[in-house]
């Protein structure tokens, strides 16, 4: 088994809101004591973390005055300096303060979603001089409960002034950020605007910057839908829309659980691994962002246990690039691939230049074509499937 000590060379990134989370859930209070920003960032240097990432609340405790803000991001740029640990992505916290309950782009009351985009707008400030080059918009409370009370295309319509007001902004300030929105389908609104991965791409086509605005996928988040987190990142990258990722772990349809990657369903993991790690050209990486983990150490975890979990996290990932590379470099894999013509599929349906016409002429397309005779032919994926369940199994 190869060295599987993370390095920032592996580029795994950490929000400070995951070790750092207390908790405090719908049902219990907090069972942690609150973590220094600071020893955070220490910390996850010391485990091989490449970088941390923050949502301004992390930061600064909400309704600080100046001077502590500047106490709070003068401490955190020091253990940034002295771990060199860096700061590829930034985020706000509009979703806490219960002057977001109902939203904040999307909030039925017009001076909560202007107080909304100073609150980002300063922390774009904040992210650009900390070097981020990525800004995620999670609209966690941007839905409803009741078809009553939120007319959605008005909200899609704020939604979309909001953040081409923000993107206009980034520009005028040649901050150079690149937007990354993050779906979610429910939780904690009974409906989040923007649910998947899907909606999100649609979203983007229409903003007016659409250029620097992407997807920020969270594999809990498909998840939680029922929807196969692999084709959702394979679209959001054939699309060119990845800017970000967060990965954790969830078993299935329930509430989101932001397991440690890999500790809800590790087959899909694995494949998710070998799409960023194998996925790009001549099996290349298709990916060349952060690894960045979104997820909460259990509730009933004292702090060593917070700690060993963010580890976990990087071996595990660690732990499938290496079964994803032995898959693709097993012979027998690359024949049951041959076999199943999964390269085949890459090949253009028609010749290069070959118009409909020549399709209509062509007689063995159609007219001399055995449907029962193709029909009859099975295409090995059960094979290929449980030489995948092998590799992660490490039993070949
Ligand atoms: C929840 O999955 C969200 C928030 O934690 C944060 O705004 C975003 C950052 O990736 N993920
Ligand atoms: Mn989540």
């Amino acid at each position: 088994m190869t060295d599987l000590s993370p390095t920032k060379s592996d580029n795994f990134t950490f929000g400070l809101w995951t070790v750092g989370w207390q908790a405090r859930d719908p049902f219990g209070d907090a069972t942690r004591a609150p973590v220094d920003p600071v020893e955070t960032v220490h910390r996850l240097a010391e485990l091989g973390a490449a970088g941390v990432t923050f949502h301004d609340d992390d930061l600064i405790p909400f309704g600080s005055d100046d001077g502590r803000r500047d106490d709070h991001i003068k401490r955190f740029r020091a253990a940034l300096d002295e771990t060199g640990l860096t700061v590829p992505m930034a985020t706000t916290n509009l979703f806490t303060h219960p002057v977001f309950k109902d939203g904040a782009f999307t909030s039925n009351n017009r001076d909560v979603r202007r107080y909304a985009l100073r609150k980002v707008m300063r922390n774009m400030d904040l992210a650009a001089e900390l070097g981020a080059s990525t800004y995620v918009f999670w609209g966690g409370r941007e839905g409803s409960e009741t078809d009553a009370a939120k007319d959605i295309r008005a909200a899609l319509d704020r939604y979309r002034e909001g953040i081409d007001l923000l993107a206009q902004y980034s520009i005028d300030r040649g901050y150079g950020l690149r937007f990354a929105i993050q779906p979610k389908p429910n939780e904690p609104r009974g409906d989040i605007l923007l649910p998947t991965v899907g909606h999100a791409l649609a979203f983007i086509a229409g903003l007016e910057h659409h250029e620097m605005v992407g997807v920020n996928p969270e594999v809990g988040h498909e998840q939680m839908s029922n929807l196969n987190f692999v084709h959702a990142i394979a679209q959001a990258l054939w699309a060119g829309k990845l800017f970000h990722i967060d990965l954790n772990g969830q078993h299935g349809p329930k509430f989101d659980q932001d397991l440690v990657f890999g500790h809800g369903d590790l087959l899909s993991a694995f494949f998710l691994v070998d799409l960023l790690e194998n996925g790009g050209p001549g099996g290349a990486p298709a990916y060349d962002g952060p690894r960045h983990f979104d997820y909460k150490p259990m509730r009933t975890e004292d702090m060593t246990g917070v700690w060993s979990s963010a580890a976990a996290n990087m071996r595990t990932y660690l732990l499938l690039r290496e079964r994803a590379a032995a898959f693709r470099a097993d012979p027998e894999v690359q024949e049951a691939l041959a076999t199943s013509r999964v390269a085949e599929l890459a090949v253009p349906t028609l010749a290069d230049g070959e118009s409909y016409d020549a399709l209509l002429a062509d007689t063995s397309a159609y007219e001399s074509f055995d449907a029962d005779a193709v029909a009859g032919a099975g295409y090995g994926f059960g094979r290929l499937d449980q030489l995948a369940v092998e590799h992660v199994l490490g039993a070949r």
